[in-house]
């Protein structure tokens, strides 16, 4: 630091305390010692607001748009505050006037604009843009009640609407706003701003736009609304149920409203600077998440056409070279394609645009696989993306390779130029500095500060791979973590936990093919094993945080019968001594910036091929946790960083599974025929302990579909997974080896720093 730079430093230092008791005493009339804690809460919102409103703004001649329908943002206050460099200075303030910055920070709720890796990597995205410098806006909605808040009744999830925005909040009005039709229907648009400062760096913007006219008083009970009412519930909840025709209308006007804002606000900057349009590609490039945004190719084609003056082969070039598509997933029910019929009812302003792009993809090319209307006149998005925009990126190699050699094979043959690998990251601001204070201490006492700017300095950390004494301290770290989550989990889920025992963590959506069923299988199998008089050497305990789509019915199943593991595990006198089980309520981000520093098994445990990435299994790394994992997504190049003997790899592989698929030779019966464990195991769902807690009718259907289908192949990689995982606590008895493997992985987890994947996208797709 120069020495202005730290003149400037005490100067902000010691008006920080000031400011303080001045907000305080302004907005309250109080003192930093008698306000509540809720009040000093917004007393550090108004003062780090203030701080990021002073801020540079990142700037350039060329900014990337970052398009999504989901930030998974998380709580705000103590990234704000690490990034701008003042987390400890406030701390240490507070502490004067006796109080906890940790427990101010437990005030702030919790914003659920996500609902998992997406969300949260746009989220991270937005961490690195503004710590690299580089000029970028994330634009999406802001849902007043996100994503539902789960709570548990009678052991099955029950949906609530989760409301964050009160008085004071991040968000600031601003006086943007547009019209916004659906053809003849017009509602009106107002953007809110969330500053996103950058570690040590300027500020950006995450734009959110809402509608004027909402009217958070049409949600009845739980979740359930008139989905027909746009111009009140357009902006109320993100993923509203879309199983019946009503809700998948509503999914279109709010894709569309997203995007006709963002078109907007990108053209009117582009007047503002007065650039020319015809190079809209040189001061902008637009970066589709996932294909829900897809409308703003068809959508920014249209106003070049009919507003511009641009003729139709113009206006497809300027968008096509100002457009990249990212695809997270190759499962076929998430790609999405929109009926023309419904895309007529909501937009039909874009209809005819589409028809011509979708007419000129069939002039040039036969094969049905690369059409955008197919013949049951559906729209396929990502086929839109990918004709009409100069890059297609997976999330990690595996996925990449897989897009480029199966899934979307014949699109690579036309475009090979256009496919690359961007392998997701992690900002390590929130997933290290801010939710394990402690390790980063030992990290920073160890090998200095370094690796807070070059994530790859961790490696330094191998060459205390013999110190005995550096070992020592960092499973200390762990053990703390543990005691401080277990005392969590006993505040909010009444559970309490054994420090000692091994923690094995599964948090992520749920999802058949995440195979969360596979987990509850194995802990039947260690229930029956303990039942029968073979106890662990220590006892484990089996954590699990999900949240399911309200309509996916077998999803609320396998919920239901973790519910009911946990019950009866829980509460059973011979085994609870063993083993634990706990289904977390609500799980969110800042459960996870809990849960995941406490973690020793980092469950990673998808079908081969069906993971596009993975980021929790980044953030357990980081944190010092051992994975557990198929060789799928992520996985694959965590595996290749650490070498086998610091991670635990079971199951078929990719091109196994995905042959299993062309030939449809997997029968989960005959698995279920041939070892009397699985059989004992998928019996005990529907047996007689299991129906006298749970649901006869959610049970049944479960085992059913395991023996029935079992379309992610749970049965067919569960023994190797028994044994792999067997091994694994078997090794945990080994201390010093344990140690060492905790070292390597997060000493190798620099690689996942989503700051080298931003600038990854920023050398081969934006190059702003
Ligand atoms: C699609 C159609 C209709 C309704 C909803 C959807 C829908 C909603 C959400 C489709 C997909 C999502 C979310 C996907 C997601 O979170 N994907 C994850 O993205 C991460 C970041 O790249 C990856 O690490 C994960 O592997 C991937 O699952």
């Amino acid at each position: 630091m120069r020495l202005e730079e730290t003149i400037q430093r005490e100067i902000l230092e010691q008006r920080l305390e000031k400011e303080m008791e001045n907000l305080a005493q302004k907005l309250f009339g109080k003192t930093m010692e008698t306000a509540s804690d809720e009040e000093i809460y917004v007393v550090l919102l108004y003062l780090v607001k203030g701080l990021m409103d002073v801020t540079v703004p990142n700037a350039g001649k060329k900014k990337v748009y970052y398009i999504s329908a989901e930030f998974l943002i998380g709580r705000l206050l103590s990234n704000n505050l690490i990034n701008l460099g003042i987390y400890d200075k406030v701390e240490e303030i507070l502490k004067g006037k006796g109080r906890e910055l940790s427990v101010i920070e437990e005030v702030e709720p919790e914003p659920s604009l996500g609902n998992g890796g997406l969300g949260r990597l746009a989220a991270c995205f937005m961490d690195s843009l503004a710590t690299l410098g580089l000029p970028g806006e994330g634009i999406g909605l802001n849902y007043h009640f996100g994503l539902f808040r789960q709570v548990f009744r009678d052991n099955l999830q029950q949906a609530e609407k989760n409301e964050w925005i009160g008085k004071n909040s991040w968000l600031t009005k601003t006086d943007i706003g547009y019209d916004v039709f659906f053809g003849e229907k017009k509602v009106t648009s107002r953007l809110y701003d969330i500053d996103v400062v950058g570690y040590e760096n300027g500020v950006n913007k995450l734009r959110l736009f809402d509608i004027e006219s909402v009217d958070e008083s049409v949600v009845q009970e739980g979740i359930s609304f008139d989905k027909t009412d746009i111009a009140k519930n357009l902006t109320l909840f993100l993923y509203p149920d879309d199983s019946d025709e009503a809700g998948q209308l509503l999914r279109i006007y709010q894709q569309y409203f997203m995007v006709s804002n963002a078109a907007q606000l990108i053209l009117q900057e582009m007047k503002e600077k007065q650039f020319d349009l015809r190079r809209l590609y040189e001061h902008a490039v637009i970066q589709i998440n996932d294909t829900h945004p897809s409308l703003i190719i068809p959508e920014l084609i249209r106003i070049l056409v009919y507003d511009k003056a641009f003729t139709m082969d113009e206006a497809i070039e300027v968008v096509s070279r100002t457009c990249a598509y990212t695809n997270h997933t190759i499962l076929a029910e998430a790609l999405e394609k929109w009926p023309l019929s419904y895309l007529e009812k909501v937009v039909p302003q874009l209809v005819p645009i589409i028809q011509e792009l979708s007419r000129r993809v069939a002039a040039k090319y036969s094969d049905p696989k690369v059409q955008i209307i197919d013949e049951k006149d559906r729209v396929h998005m990502a086929h839109m993306d990918i004709h009409y925009g100069f890059s297609v990126n997976g999330v990690a190699a595996i996925h990449t390779e897989i897009l480029k050699n199966s899934e979307l094979h014949a699109f690579y043959r036309i475009y090979p130029e256009k496919f690359n690998n961007k392998t997701n990251g992690i900002t390590f601001r929130r997933w290290l500095l801010s939710c394990n204070r402690e390790l980063s201490a030992l990290i920073t006492e160890t090998i200095g500060t370094g690796y807070q700017r070059d994530a790859r300095e961790l490696e330094r950390l191998l060459s205390f791979y013999d110190d005995a004494e550096f070992l020592e301290k960092l499973a200390g770290v762990k053990r703390r973590k543990k005691e401080e989550l277990a005392a969590y989990v006993l505040e909010k889920e009444g559970i309490s936990l054994d420090p000692d025992s091994v923690f094995d963590i599964q948090i992520k959506r749920l999802h058949e093919y995440k195979r969360q069923q596979m987990n509850a299988l194995y802990i039947i199998h260690k229930y029956l094993e303990i039942r029968g008089g073979k106890k662990p050497v220590r006892p484990i305990t089996f954590l699990f945080g999900a949240k399911a789509a309200p309509a996916y019915v077998i999803a609320q199943d396998i919920i239901h019968l973790l519910l009911v593991l946990q019950k009866i595990v829980n509460a059973d006198p011979k085994v609870n001594r063993f083993m634990k089980v706990v289904m977390v309520e609500n799980y969110n981000v800042s459960y996870a910036e809990k849960l995941i520093p406490a973690c020793d098994i980092s469950e990673q445990i998808s079908l081969a091929s069906k993971e596009a990435s993975g980021t929790g299994n980044m953030k357990f790394m980081l944190n010092g946790a051992v994975t557990l994992g198929t060789s799928d997504g992520a996985n694959v190049e965590i595996h290749e960083l650490v070498g086998d003997d610091n991670i635990y790899i079971f199951g078929e592989k990719s091109d196994q599974v995905i042959s299993h698929y062309d030939k449809a030779d997997y029968v989960p019966k005959s698995y279920y025929e041939k070892s009397s464990v699985i059989r004992e195991a998928v019996d005990f769902i529907t047996g007689p302990q299991a129906l006298a807690v749970g649901h006869k009718e959610n049970l049944e259907r479960l085992r059913r579909e395991l023996l029935c289908k079992d379309w992610f192949m749970t049965l067919l990689d569960l023994e190797d997974y028994i044994a792999v995982k067997d091994r694994m606590l078997a090794d945990f008895e080994d201390r010093e080896k344990w140690k060492r493997m905790m070292l390597v992985n997060i000493a190798k987890a620099g690689f996942f720093s989503s700051d080298r994947t931003i600038a990854e996208y920023n050398r081969d797709i934006w190059k702003l």
